[in-house]
């Protein structure tokens, strides 16, 4: 292991867009933060050695593969990052933290509750010998999210009742966008449920600390077939509407109603086809004692209503979020400036680094994101036979 009193080996698993998003993370986090350990950029691996060769180029990375077992035989990486569809994640992550590498995996931790299991049973026995393993839900890093968690955690709403969580995008509104690895069962597992449905649901469960117990939902797939090839985006992109067009295999929208372990009730939808909704991520909670309402679209901002004001003065408030109090944002910029979508992936280096230094297990953790595996397979089932089903979330 390179692991010396300063350095941290990094071997990134995959360059496209959670690829930059991660670089960009691993790069900014030492200069922003007093981190015990520094992460050194050591190898970018991704199959086209000339686009991975470009973002090694452009973030640092010191040097490329283009099969991941290579990695794991290197003595200068420490941890593995792994940026790939869902359908690798379980066999790179489990052969990783088998060679004793640390390993970050981006969501939903699996494409399966089996596999999802698997790497949570091979994380908990690396753990007892001081390997770690975090979740890549970037979301719960958001300083407006963090301060959220502490808020629900101080008893500032009382007994939790409603839970509303929504994951809005519009990206594949148009049926002439392309399919993407995105739309294929085969890579993605899901569609919208387990791409951004999966986020709503930690965020749900991290902000409120309960988990879900039961599900009841619905999931449609609008466009059945979409061209193949075309001009790909990072989301969505454009091709001719009478290019050759091949099946999607995946949700495009889901929904469902949730019974919590604590006894609250929860509505959510994820969908990319919320047209004029862009990458809005919203949770609103109600409590005995207030409500609290985030919107990733608004992500400075925090709305909160305390009940227990005098009715003739409450009203939800915008508490912007960039106090040097509010978490992460010390090491940032004077209140009001604001921060972006990169800080969150941020902040999960920043927090990742400092649980492997004091030997502490990350969360969210492959448990964590076990438990909403379990979540997104209780609402497949649900519809597909139309019937309530529990995620076997006991506390
Ligand atoms: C696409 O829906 C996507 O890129 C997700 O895969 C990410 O996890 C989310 O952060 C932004 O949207």
């Amino acid at each position: 292991m390179s692991e010396t009193s300063t350095g941290l080996g990094v071997g990134m698993v995959g360059y496209a867009f959670m690829g930059a998003a991660h670089s960009q993370a691993w790069r900014t986090a030492p200069a922003f933060f007093d981190l015990p350990l520094t992460p050194e950029l050591r190898a970018i691996c991704g199959r086209d050695a000339t686009a991975a060769g470009d973002v090694a180029r452009r973030f640092g990375w010191q040097s490329v593969e283009t099969d991941w077992r290579a990695l794991l035989t290197r003595d200068d990486i420490d941890v593995i990052d792994i940026c790939t569809p869902g359908n690798t994640h379980a066999e790179i992550a489990i052969a990783a933290l088998e060679a004793g590498k640390h390993v970050l995996c981006e969501k939903p931790l699996a494409n399966t509750v089996e596999e999802a299991e698997a790497m949570a049973a091979a994380a908990a026995a690396a753990a007892k010998n001081g390997v770690r393993a975090m979740c890549g839900f970037t979301y719960r890093r958001t300083p407006a999210v963090a301060f959220a968690r502490q808020l629900v955690a101080s008893g500032r709403l009382g007994t939790i009742r409603h839970v509303r969580g929504q994951y809005l995008q519009d990206w594949l509104s148009d049926e002439n966008a392309p399919l993407s690895w995105r739309l294929d069962k085969s890579l993605a597992g899901s569609g919208a449920l387990g791409d951004i449905g999966a986020h709503v649901i930690d965020m749900a469960q991290f902000v409120t600390g309960s988990k879900i117990a039961t599900v009841n939902g619905l999931m449609e797939t609008f466009v059945k077939t979409r061209p193949v090839g075309g001009e790909q985006a990072t989301l969505g992109g454009s091709a001719s509407a009478d290019a050759e067009r091949g099946p999607v295999t995946v949700d495009d929208a889901a929904a469902f109603t949730a019974r919590f372990v604590g006894g609250a009730i929860g509505v959510f939808e994820a969908t990319r086809f919320a047209t004029g909704r862009k990458n809005a991520l919203r949770l609103e909670i109600n409590g005995t004692l207030g409500s609290l309402a985030f919107d990733f679209e608004d992500m400075n901002v925090l709305e909160l209503f305390d009940a227990t004001e005098d009715a003739a003065e409450a009203g939800f408030r915008r508490i912007l979020v960039t106090e040097a109090t509010h978490p992460y944002v010390a090491a940032w910029w004077p209140p009001g400036h604001g921060l972006g979508y990169e800080h969150g992936f941020t902040h999960q280096v920043v927090d990742l680094v400092t649980d492997i230094a004091k030997g502490a297990d990350p969360a969210p953790s492959f448990a964590d994101g076990l438990e909403v595996q379990r979540v997104l397979a209780a609402v497949e089932a649900s519809a597909a036979d139309g019937t309530t089903h529990s995620t076997g979330a006991s506390a």
